[in-house]
């Protein structure tokens, strides 16, 4: 599942370096869906070219367009989901190693921060944020997780079932988490490659680190969401 908005520059490569054979390999027969946020751009039409099943999400933010992913995956009794961010940051080629992963009934969570972290592809205001987003993380709810604001994440049926989220935007991995702490899902950690993205971020990282923080805090207070939107 790849979440797009305005990505047409980076979709094709991210799409053709899926290791589709490699899956095939291991027994998987793979779709890709892209979600996608409305995007003012050719992204959409680049998709339906490439093949990919496309979501036209409604509302705005990832978190919005994920959780629509998810109730899609959930409809088509596929067995696991991986999701990421296709801006060219993260590296196709090594979802077969995060879906060898994935524990049983749980979640793997790329990791950027013990992985090969490219010189220029986190700015340091970004370090610093995911760090102490992280930090933040673990002191609050004290399950173990190394990066918590991955864009890299494969997640097995038996756990996308039981996540309960509400997230609208980039809270969205946070929250994953936090609903991982509360329901004992199991994690694992995969170091990953990060670079630098190809065309705009649609983050703001003061903006968006803030309301990170702010779901963390909440989700210690009300470990769920009063109603899943
Ligand atoms: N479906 C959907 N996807 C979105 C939306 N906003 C952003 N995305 C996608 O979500 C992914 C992450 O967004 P980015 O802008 O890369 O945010 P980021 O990775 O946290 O920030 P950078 O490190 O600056 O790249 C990208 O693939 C975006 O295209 C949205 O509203 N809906
Ligand atoms: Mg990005």
């Amino acid at each position: 599942m790849l979440p797009t908005l305005d990505e047409e520059g980076a979709l094709r490569d991210v799409y053709s370096r899926i290791p589709i054979e490699e899956l095939k390999q291991r027994g998987y027969s793979t779709r890709v869906v892209v979600v996608d946020g409305g995007s003012k751009d050719n992204t959409v039409k680049v998709a339906e070219e490439l093949g990919c099943d496309v979501i036209q999400q409604w509302g705005e933010g990832k978190g919005a367009g994920m959780r629509q992913g998810f109730k899609k995956f959930l409809e088509l009794g596929d067995d696991e989901l991986v999701m990421l961010d296709c801006d060219g940051t993260y590296h196709p080629e090594e979802i077969t190693k995060m879906v060898d992963s994935i524990p049983k009934n749980g979640i793997a969570i790329g990791d950027r921060l013990h992985g090969n972290l490219q010189p220029d592809a986190m700015t340091s205001t970004n370090w610093i944020g995911n760090q102490l987003l992280t930090w933040l993380a673990v002191a609050l709810h004290g399950k173990t997780v190394n990066d918590l604001c991955s864009g890299f994440w494969a997640f097995s049926r038996g756990a996308l079932e039981r996540l309960q989220l509400n997230s609208m935007r980039f809270e969205i991995e946070a929250e994953m988490y936090t609903s991982c702490a509360y329901q004992n899902i199991p994690i694992t950690h995969v170091p990953i490659t990060y670079s630098k993205r190809v065309g705009e971020a649609k983050l703001g990282s003061i903006r968006d680190g803030t309301s990170i923080a702010r779901k963390l805090i909440i989700r210690r207070i009300f470990p769920t969401p009063h109603e899943e939107q």
